[in-house]
């Protein structure tokens, strides 16, 4: 692999944010994620490439870290940050360009879940996509969705889960809406649910990662 895509795939993987930041002291003194992105960037890595060959795998090896009890919860956090930091240079590559006229897109993690990084990749490349974007951030209730329902009708539904705890609350959510608004379609993502998942809860599509959330929802718009 090119040695900045490997520097950076270190550097979120063990939260190196900058360079001025003293975390992880192992790669003090070294590029942290926002420069590494910026290098990969003037090298003319694809952005594209940049998060399929270095941000995922970063965030996986932390997972799989997580779950052999090699790191904990902090060590994770700074990781997350590292990569938002990544996911700063990289957005304005996957936002620019077409006028936003396909519809509306309103996103959030669902009730109890914190976990971000996913849907706001999702939020980036469907913005990307042409959609304007309503994000109500993380750890959303049907409440704050059907308000924000009532501020765009029309609109499409995004939910997302990490936690297998978490992705139950989809299912609640999704009547809440469905009870409001039945015509309203709601896609659903995160890595524990799947399409069976999503036909059980009466959602209206499952998506596994950004580009198939923007296929469905240039499908609905067209
Ligand atoms: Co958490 N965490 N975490 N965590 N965390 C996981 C999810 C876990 C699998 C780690 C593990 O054990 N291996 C595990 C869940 C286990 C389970 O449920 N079975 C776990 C746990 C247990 C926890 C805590 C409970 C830990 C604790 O406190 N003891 C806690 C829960 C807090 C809460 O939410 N209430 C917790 C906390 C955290 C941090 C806050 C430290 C941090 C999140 C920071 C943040 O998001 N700002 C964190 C992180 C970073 C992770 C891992 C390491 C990485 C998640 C991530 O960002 N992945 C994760 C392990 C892993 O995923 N391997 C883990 C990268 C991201 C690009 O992928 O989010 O899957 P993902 O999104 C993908 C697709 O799923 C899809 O597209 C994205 C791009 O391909 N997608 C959609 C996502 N949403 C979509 C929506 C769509 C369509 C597609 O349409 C609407």
């Amino acid at each position: 692999m090119n040695e900045i895509l490997e520097k950076l795939l270190e550097a979120v993987e063990f939260g190196k944010v900058d360079i001025k930041s003293p975390y992880p002291p192992q790669l003090r003194g070294q590029d942290g994620s926002t420069e590494l992105t910026l290098k990969a960037i003037e090298n003319g890595i694809n952005p594209q490439q940049i998060l399929e060959l270095a941000l995922i795998p970063a965030m996986a090896n932390v997972g799989k870290k997580f779950s052999e009890n090699k790191i904990f919860v902090p060590q994770m956090l700074m990781s997350a940050r590292a990569m938002g930091a990544s996911m700063i240079q990289l957005k304005p590559f996957f936002t620019s360009g077409e006028i936003k006229t396909k519809g509306t897109f309103i996103i959030g993690t669902v009730k109890g879940d914190l976990h971000d990084i996913g849907k706001n990749l999702v939020a980036m490349m469907v913005e990307g996509g042409g959609w304007t974007i309503v994000d109500l951030g993380v750890d959303v209730g049907s409440e704050r969705f059907i308000e924000a329902l009532k501020n765009s009708p029309g609109a499409i539904v995004g939910l997302s889960a990490l936690l297998t705890t978490t992705m139950v609350n989809m299912g609640e959510i999704v009547s809440a809406i469905k009870k409001q608004s039945p015509e309203t379609k709601i896609l659903i993502g995160g890595a524990p649910v799947n399409m069976d998942f999503c036909e059980k809860i009466g959602a209206d599509f499952y998506a596994p990662d950004p580009q198939g959330a923007v296929e469905y929802l240039n499908k609905m718009a067209s």
